[in-house]
């Protein structure tokens, strides 16, 4: 699993989130902080889909930035027109093949597909920039139809062909199975692209690394149809554990936080509590067990660093499964006088029975020590 790269959907797949409406500015915005970060690739809407995607193609590949910019077409000579016209770095074409799509979509068989698939192709070359063919819901596709419209297109020099669980139904297994297969068939790269409806797509996408894959679509938090596909932030935090360096020279992590902040922003959702990486406790210890453990050495209960993506780790001391090494050590953080009794005394439990008055404890309440601190803010 090295060598591989992004292929960043959030304005292309994100723009078909239930609550995305980007204007130009934040078009813009979003593909200078991924282009930031350090994506390979920015994929835009289809110039086809309306006058204002056709525009703002066109002043996104102005821009100079460091990701190649592609944008994503139906298989038509029309639309693939359009596409050249706006000045990609390459054009992503894709067609549905699975026998749903061919009968409720498009209508076509496999043989127009083809034929279509290399008359647009061979246009898209002729001007000089990358290409890349794709069959939607291939896991719901004849095998022997796949394969064949693979080795045409790699016959004729496609860059990529892709892979594409739109509805989201392959597991990691079936994942690796087709992509091993087609990495014995075509000599071209590979782009998966996974839907994440059965909780699958991180999953997937690392799957398809394994087995030969080269490029993965991703899209910021994941937004896109439906629930979305494998986000940024997950496949990074996938790939950190996988291998740390080779993600850590390719992109600029403490910069994913303000990614997805973004993004969050302009399609007003917030970061999920459980995101990878950046979710509110995502870095959050509280079990005495973990915090000691923790304190002592932090890879005890960590395999992602929060250092290397400017986040702080937290120890939390404000409930009933604190043990006094947590408090001990936000005690010295604070450089507050108090023995290792005291410490012991505030995390003793007080008789559930006595009356407060007498109590041989302290009220919780009246300890300096209690007030709740976010994860945000505290630092250990
Ligand atoms: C869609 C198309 C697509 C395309 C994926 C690709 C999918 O249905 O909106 O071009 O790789 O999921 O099949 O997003
Ligand atoms: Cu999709």
């Amino acid at each position: 699993t090295s060598n591989w790269k992004i292929i960043e959907s959030t304005l292309r797949e994100g723009e078909q989130f239930a609550n995305a409406f980007f204007d130009t500015e934040t078009k813009m915005k979003i593909a200078q902080a991924l282009s930031d970060f350090g994506v390979e690739y920015i994929e835009l809407t289809s110039p086809a889909a309306s006058q204002q995607s056709y525009d703002d193609c066109k002043r996104i590949c102005n821009m100079g930035l460091k990701s190649k910019i592609l944008t994503h077409i139906r298989c038509h000579m029309d639309d693939a027109k359009l596409a050249v016209e706006t000045g990609v770095d390459g054009v992503d074409i894709v067609i549905g093949t699975s026998s749903f799509l061919r009968k409720y979509s498009h209508g076509k068989d496999i043989t127009y597909i083809i034929k279509s698939a290399i008359e647009v192709i061979e246009f898209v070359k002729s001007k000089g920039i990358e290409v890349r063919f794709s069959s939607e819901d291939s896991f719901r596709s004849d095998l022997v139809d796949l394969l064949s419209i693979y080795r045409a297109v790699d016959k004729i020099g496609v860059n990529r062909v892709g892979i594409a669980d739109t509805v989201g139904c392959a597991n990691p297994r079936q994942v690796y199975d087709l992509v091993r297969t087609l990495r014995g068939v075509v000599s071209c790269d590979i782009e998966c692209h996974f839907h994440d409806d059965s909780g699958c797509a991180i999953a997937n996408a690392y799957c398809a690394l394994e087995a030969g894959a080269t490029h993965i679509d991703t899209s910021v938090l994941g937004i896109g149809e439906r629930n979305g596909i494998t986000p940024l932030g997950g496949l990074i935090a996938r790939m950190m554990v996988a291998d740390a360096e080779y993600t850590k020279s390719k992109y600029n992590l403490p910069m994913l936080r303000e990614v997805e902040n973004l993004v969050a922003d302009a399609v007003q959702i917030s970061v999920p509590f459980n995101n990878p990486i950046t979710g509110f406790c995502a870095f959050t210890h509280k079990a005495g067990i973990h915090a000691k453990a923790i304190l002592a050495n932090p890879s005890t209960y960590e395999i992602l660093k929060p250092e290397d993506f400017g986040m702080s780790r937290y120890i939390d001391i404000g409930s009933r499964l604190t043990g006094w090494n947590a408090v001990k050590s936000r005690v010295e953080q604070l450089e507050l006088d108090m023995s290792d009794d005291q410490v012991k005394d505030v995390v003793r439990p007080s008789p559930p029975c006595l009356p407060l008055a007498l109590s041989p404890l302290p009220p919780r309440q009246a300890l300096t020590l209690s007030p709740h601190v976010s994860p945000q803010t505290a630092k250990i």
